[in-house]
C-alpha cells in the first residue's frame, strides 16, 4: 500500500539467492543448462553477479529488460521458477516488472507505467505492479495480473488484478509460472501461494497459431522508482527450434518490402475453383510472417486469369481467388483491415495467351505491400 510513512532503507544483500528454472516435462527436446550468456540485456539492465540481473536501478525514468536469446515452444508445458526483488521503497517505489512472451526477439515496450510491456503486440505478460495508476484501473495495493497485447489498463486484463502483500520489502520473492498446453491452464504462484490462474488457448487466441515465442522480463521506473532485480542459479528449459529466417521464394520478400508487385509461383488452386491447394500454404505462411513483422503495412491481393472462357466468369473467379487468399491470411491472424482483395480477370496479361506457357503465367495472384498515408 502506498502510504506517506518512512520507507525502509535496508541494504540489499549483494547477491540474494535466486532460482530460475524452466522444466518442460513432456517435451521431446532436451533440457539444457542455464547460462547467463543466453540472455540479451537492454536499456538499464546489467549483470550484477554470476547469475544476477538488475533490471532497473532506483533512479527516475529507468527501464531495462532481459530477454532469453532462444524462443520457447508453447505447445510444450513449462514450469518457471524464479525469485524477484522489487526494491525497498514501499511508499515511493515504482513501477514493477512484467514477465513477457512475445514473438519478436528483444522487443521492449513503453516504460514508466508501461513497465517495458506496454505497446508490445501480440504478447502475454504477467505483471507485478507496485505503483498505483488510477487511470489504468490499478488497485491500491501491489498487485499481479495477466495482461495481453501490451495493454496495461486492467479493463483488458485476462486475469486479475489481484492484490498481493507489499512486495517492495527488500526481500526476494518466489514466482512460479506453470503452463499446461493440454488443459490450456496457466497458473502463477507467489511465495508458494496461488495468486492468479487463467484457462485459455494462448497459442491460438493470443499468438494466432504461432507457438514459438521469445520470453523475457522487463521493468521500469518513473518519477518514483525502485531497484528491481532477478537472479538465477539454475535454468533448465527446452529450446524450440529457432524461428526460420524469413524466406519467400528467395528474393521475393525483399521485393515486397520494397513496394514491388510480386506473384507467388507456388500459389495454386483447384482447377476452376477458389480452393487453395495445400502446397500454397507454406508461401502464404511466410507472407503472414512478413506482415506480422511489419504491422504498419497493408497488403493488396490481385487475382488474374488467362483468357480462356467467359470474361465475366474470369473476373469473378479471379476475385474469389484473391479473397480466398485473404481469408487464409485472416485465419493466420492478419486483421481484415490490413487486407484488400481485387479481381482483374483476364484484363492484365503478362504473357501471350496464345501459348499454354503464357496462359500459365497469366493465371496468377499478385501481392503488393503498401504503407498507408498517415
Ligand atoms: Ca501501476
Ligand atoms: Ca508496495
Amino acid at each position: 500500500m502506498k502510504q506517506l510513512n518512512t520507507p525502509s532503507f535496508r541494504f540489499l544483500r549483494p547477491a540474494f539467492s535466486l532460482v530460475f528454472s524452466l522444466l518442460f516435462g513432456l517435451s521431446a527436446a532436451q533440457a539444457q543448462k542455464a547460462n547467463i550468456n543466453d540472455f540479451d540485456l537492454s536499456g538499464d539492465a546489467v549483470f550484477t553477479g554470476a547469475n544476477c540481473i538488475r533490471l532497473t536501478p532506483d533512479h527516475i525514468w529507468a527501464g531495462g529488460a532481459a530477454w532469453h536469446k532462444q524462443p520457447i515452444d508453447l505447445n510444450g508445458p513449462f514450469e518457471m521458477k524464479l525469485q524477484v526483488m522489487l526494491g525497498c521503497k514501499d511508499a515511493s517505489g515504482a513501477d514493477g516488472i512484467v514477465f513477457v512472451f512475445h514473438p519478436e526477439a528483444r522487443r521492449t515496450g513503453y516504460q514508466g507505467e508501461g513497465m517495458g510491456f506496454a505497446g508490445l503486440e501480440p504478447s502475454l505478460g504477467i505483471e507485478i505492479d507496485t505503483w498505483l495508476n488510477e487511470h489504468l484501473g490499478d488497485p491500491y495495493q501491489d498487485h499481479i495480473a495477466l495482461l495481453r497485447d501490451g495493454r496495461v489498463h486492467h479493463h483488458f486484463s485476462l486475469a486479475g488484478p489481484n492484490p498481493i502483500p507489499n512486495i517492495e520489502d527488500c526481500r526476494e520473492h518466489a514466482l512460479t509460472v506453470r503452463w499446461s498446453p493440454g488443459s490450456h491452464q496457466l497458473s502463477i504462484e507467489l511465495d508458494s501461494k496461488q495468486v492468479l490462474s487463467y484457462r485459455g488457448d494462448i497459442v491460438r487466441d493470443i499468438f494466432r497459431g504461432n507457438s514459438k515465442v521469445y520470453w523475457g522480463v522487463t521493468a521500469a521506473t518513473g518519477q518514483y522508482n525502485n531497484r528491481q532485480e532477478l537472479c538465477f542459479e539454475k535454468l533448465e528449459f527446452t529450446r524450440a527450434d529457432e524461428l526460420k529466417p524469413l524466406e519467400l521464394d528467395g528474393t521475393k520478400g525483399k521485393k515486397l518490402l520494397d513496394g514491388e508487385i510480386v506473384s507467388l509461383d507456388n500459389l495454386q488452386f483447384e482447377s476452376g475453383s477458389a480452393n487453395l491447394l495445400p502446397a500454397s500454404k507454406a508461401e502464404l505462411n511466410h507472407l503472414a510472417e512478413i506482415m506480422r513483422r511489419n504491422p504498419s503495412l497493408k497488403l493488396d491481393i490481385f487475382g488474374h486469369t488467362d483468357n480462356i472462357g467467359d470474361a465475366g466468369a474470369n473476373q469473378q473467379l479471379s476475385l474469389r481467388r484473391a479473397e480466398a487468399v485473404g481469408t487464409y491470411l485472416r485465419g493466420l491472424g492478419i486483421p481484415a483491415r490490413r487486407l484488400s482483395a481485387k479481381g482483374f480477370g483476364e484484363k492484365y496479361p503478362i504473357a501471350s495467351n496464345s501459348l499454354p506457357s503464357g496462359r500459365l503465367k497469366n493465371r496468377r495472384v499478385e501481392f503488393r505491400l503498401s504503407r498507408p498515408i498517415p
